[in-house]
């Protein structure tokens, strides 16, 4: 099979909350020599975010988002620990703190996010969801000393808010200077990044990735 094509029934499979057929679809692009960022890129991630628009226009529900989710959970099974054996032996980047925002529990886009910036070499402190910005300043305070970068996604309006007063309370604790800070979610633009002072957001996982990359060297 070619590789777009098991790109597409990762997609596929994502979209119909066909959880055998994302497994199926994840060995599959191991066994074709596909990257394990490609698949989740260009196949898990784009299924999801056709399912996502779906459930705004309200042509499905939630328990097929539920269970979209589900499939996608199952699919990195299989390829997360290829991502971290082509890991191994790389030297660590930096401890990431990745989070969402409180208030907020979409978490599809953060596990994303945190299992590409594991395999890129971050060290993961992943704090889950609905996380007050008083314990993300309480975990930066406990590692200062060591390369850090917070890495918040918000998938609301409301919560997207709250990353002006992390950036807020991060400089009223002196600690600011002490850490990168990284947010995204479909709400946040460059623009808000540059309206709050945060250092970077990105697309996507491989893109946020990339980016922490960067912003630790
Ligand atoms: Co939810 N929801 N939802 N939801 N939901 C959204 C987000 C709306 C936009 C839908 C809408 O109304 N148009 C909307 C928010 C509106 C707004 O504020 N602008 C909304 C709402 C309102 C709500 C509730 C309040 C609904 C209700 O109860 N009335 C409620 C929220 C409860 C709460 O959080 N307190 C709610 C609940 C749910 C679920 C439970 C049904 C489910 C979440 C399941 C879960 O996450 N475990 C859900 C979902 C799935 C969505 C949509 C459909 C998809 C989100 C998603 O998973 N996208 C979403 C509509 C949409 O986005 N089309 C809708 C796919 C992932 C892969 O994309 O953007 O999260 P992503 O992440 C990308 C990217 O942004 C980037 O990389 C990721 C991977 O490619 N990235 C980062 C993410 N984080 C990053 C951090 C970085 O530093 C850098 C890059």
């Amino acid at each position: 099979m070619a590789n777009q094509e098991i790109l597409d029934k990762l997609k596929e499979a994502i979209v119909n909350q066909d959880i055998e057929g994302a497994k199926q679809g994840a060995q599959e692009a191991l066994d074709a020599g596909v990257s394990p960022v490609e698949a989740i890129d260009s196949g898990l991630a784009v299924g999801m975010k056709i399912i996502g628009d779906k459930f705004e226009a309200a042509e499905v529900y939630l328990p097929q988002i539920m269970m979209s989710s589900k499939a996608m959970d199952a699919a990195m099974e299989i390829l997360t620990p290829k991502l971290e054996e082509e890991m191994e032996g790389e030297e660590g980047v930096g401890l990431a703190i990745t989070y969402v925002q409180e208030g907020d529990i979409h978490d599809i886009g953060h596990r994303l996010v945190s299992t590409m910036l594991g395999a890129n070499g971050f060290e993961i402190l992943d704090l889950g969801v609905d996380v007050p910005n008083e314990d993300l300043i309480e975990e930066v305070a406990k590692h200062k000393g060591k390369k850090v970068i917070l890495v918040g996604s918000a998938l609301m309006t409301t919560s997207m808010l709250s990353q002006k007063d992390t950036i807020e309370m991060l400089q009223e604790e002196g600690l600011r200077d002490k850490v990168k800070v990284m947010f995204g979610g479909a709400p946040v633009s460059q623009d808000w990044i540059e309206e709050i002072g945060a250092d970077a957001t990105a697309e996507n996982a491989a893109e946020a990735a990339r980016t922490a990359t960067e912003l630790m060297k």
